[in-house]
């Protein structure tokens, strides 16, 4: 047995990549502790507390570490990432690695906090470097390496080239070498063996390129490196599953994070081929109205495929191409709504960023005119738009001068309390608040086919201007219906397993 490596993922009980990191350590022989911060929670999660971090100081005592992995995939929480970095630094005198999307995509930013970073797909990479610290030999020329020079240089070395996922092995699950650290207490074992769903991908990167999302970002790291978007073979997916099925005892339902499920002709059919017979589970996957098609879906569905959500974005197709840079045109988004109701998926959601900078009051119209033209039934997730740090997004709106670089960086770079409060662009100095308001609530009420005729009256009075007063009859039957909703959650939550 070599030396034992730490690694931490923050707020993400899931963490796929620290779990193939796990996998790949192990299979080379080191002895892994898995700490997993923190629990995900997208709507207000709370700072790394004092506690937690003096349960985290004990856990390293008493477990001995020789490395220690810091999993950064978001800018979102930094600055948790930074407590857990100095608490780590000031108890111990270890070398702390940095990896993960932010990591990857800000090497220099992430040394001034780690020893080393690690770019991109870390397996390889990290056993590499854990190998050759402990031979006592110098890492300078690793693949993938990212470190400051004996003269306080950068130095950034080129990735290795893309990897077949099915000889990654498996994600780590299972209770020897987890913990897991949350609300002042620590537990043994894998929060993951409790759950009812398992994650999993079959496939890693996205073809799509859009502003404001990082993938773009990490493809042009790998640029020459090979094919970046790579589907995993249906044997190796059927495995993990079968796995994954005599692993957890409570398992109901499996979700692919794919970042777009797979539309290759012949992996579709296979899988729905095998996974209603090898894995029978209903599962779920996030899907992109180019690659949704009757052939794919029917077979899902038939293979027991229960939601699909699919990024739709905005209503405009000035926004979506020009902005967010999605080819997708209105009756390519209208005709996938189609597919999927005739298709009957049982549960089909429907993402929109809407109230933001490059948004005018026509553009949000027509996300509301768009969403009538959607085939129910279906469920709309509205949020706004997060700027991320590196996105070509964040570019576009300094140049269109929506904000100065001190203000984008303080968007970008807040605290965990003001980045998750800002979700939306602050529209309530908008001169035509009251309309934007109205228009935003006739957006969510679309997703109540029963409803649609009142809409259509209600929008023809504010295109009239005489509908104003309209607001309160909106807010009235928003919270109608809110409190309806809420009611009809508790009572699915109770009926659930
Ligand atoms: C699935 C997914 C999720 C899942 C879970 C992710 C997971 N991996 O467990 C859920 C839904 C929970 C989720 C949540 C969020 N996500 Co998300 N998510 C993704 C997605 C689509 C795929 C991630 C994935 O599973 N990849 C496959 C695994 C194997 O790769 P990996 O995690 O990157 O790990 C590899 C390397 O990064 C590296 N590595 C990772 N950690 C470490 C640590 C060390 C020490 C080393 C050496 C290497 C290393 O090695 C790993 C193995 O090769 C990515 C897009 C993308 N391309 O990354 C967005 C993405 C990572 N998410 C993003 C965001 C913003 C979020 C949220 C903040 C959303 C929210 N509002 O709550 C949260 C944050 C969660 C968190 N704790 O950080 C952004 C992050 C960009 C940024 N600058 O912040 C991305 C890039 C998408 C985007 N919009 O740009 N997400």
């Amino acid at each position: 047995m070599k030396d034992t490596v730490m690694l931490i993922a923050l707020y993400n009980q899931r963490a796929l990549g620290v779990r193939y990191l796990a996998e790949a350590l192990k299979k080379n022989g080191y002895k892994v502790i898995t700490v997993f911060f923190k629990d995900f929670n997208s709507i207000s999660p709370s700072k790394v507390s004092e506690k937690e971090m003096q349960l985290l100081v004990e856990l390293i005592n008493k477990t001995e570490p020789s490395f220690i992995g810091l999993s950064v995939m978001s800018s979102l929480y930094l600055e948790s990432v930074y407590l857990v970095n100095e608490c780590i630094r000031k108890n111990f005198n270890l070398p702390v690695v940095w990896g993960g999307v932010y990591a990857s995509l800000f090497p220099g930013h992430a040394l001034e906090y780690a020893d080393y970073v690690i770019r991109g797909e870390g397996e390889e990479a990290m056993v590499e470097l854990f190998d050759t610290l402990r031979e006592g030999k110098d890492p300078a020329q690793l693949q993938n390496l990212a470190y400051k020079d004996s003269d306080g240089q950068l130095v950034v070395n080129d990735v290795r080239p893309i990897v077949d996922v099915d000889e990654l092995g498996f994600p780590s699950v299972g209770d020897q070498g987890h913990y897991y650290i949350h609300d002042d207490k620590i537990t043994a074992g894998d929060p993951q063996m409790g759950g009812f769903t398992y994650e999993l991908t079959a496939s890693r990167g996205c073809p799509f390129k859009c502003s404001y999302c990082s993938s773009i970002n990490l493809r042009r790291i790998y640029k020459g490196k090979g094919k970046y978007v790579r589907f995993r073979s249906v044997d190796s997916v059927m495995a993990e599953l079968n796995q994954a099925k005599k692993a957890l005892p409570h398992l109901k339902v499996i979700h692919f994070w794919d970042e777009i499920f797979s539309n290759e002709a012949g992996w579709v059919e296979e899988f729905s081929q095998r996974y209603p017979r090898e894995i029978g589970i209903p599962f779920r996957v996030w899907g992109h109205p180019l690659m949704i098609n009757h052939r794919i879906i029917s077979n899902l569905v038939e293979a027991g495929l229960y939601q699909i959500v699919v990024g739709i974005q905005s209503g405009s197709p000035r926004i979506r191409k020009e902005v967010f840079h999605r080819n997708e045109s209105q009756e390519e988004i209208i005709k996938c709504s189609q597919v999927l109701a005739e298709c009957k998926v049982p549960k089909v959601i429907y993402d929109f960023m809407i109230h933001h900078p490059f948004e005018s009051l026509e553009e949000l119209k027509e996300t509301y005119r768009l969403c009538l033209e959607l085939k129910p039934p279906f469920e709309l997730q509205i949020h706004g738009l997060h700027f991320l740090p590196g996105t070509d997004i964040v570019q576009m709106a300094l140049d269109a001068g929506y904000y100065s670089c001190e203000e984008m960086n303080a968007k970008m770079y807040g605290s965990l309390k003001e980045q998750f409060e800002s979700w939306y662009w602050d529209v309530s100095a908008s001169e035509n608040i009251d309309e934007i308001t109205c228009w935003t609530s006739m957006i969510f009420l679309t997703q109540f086919p029963s409803l649609r005729t009142m809409l259509k009256k209600m929008e023809s009075n504010l295109e009239h201007n005489k509908g104003l007063n309209n607001i309160y009859r909106l807010q009235l039957i928003m919270n109608k219906v809110l409190k309806f909703r809420n009611l009809a959650q508790k009572a699915i939550l109770v009926v659930k397993p």
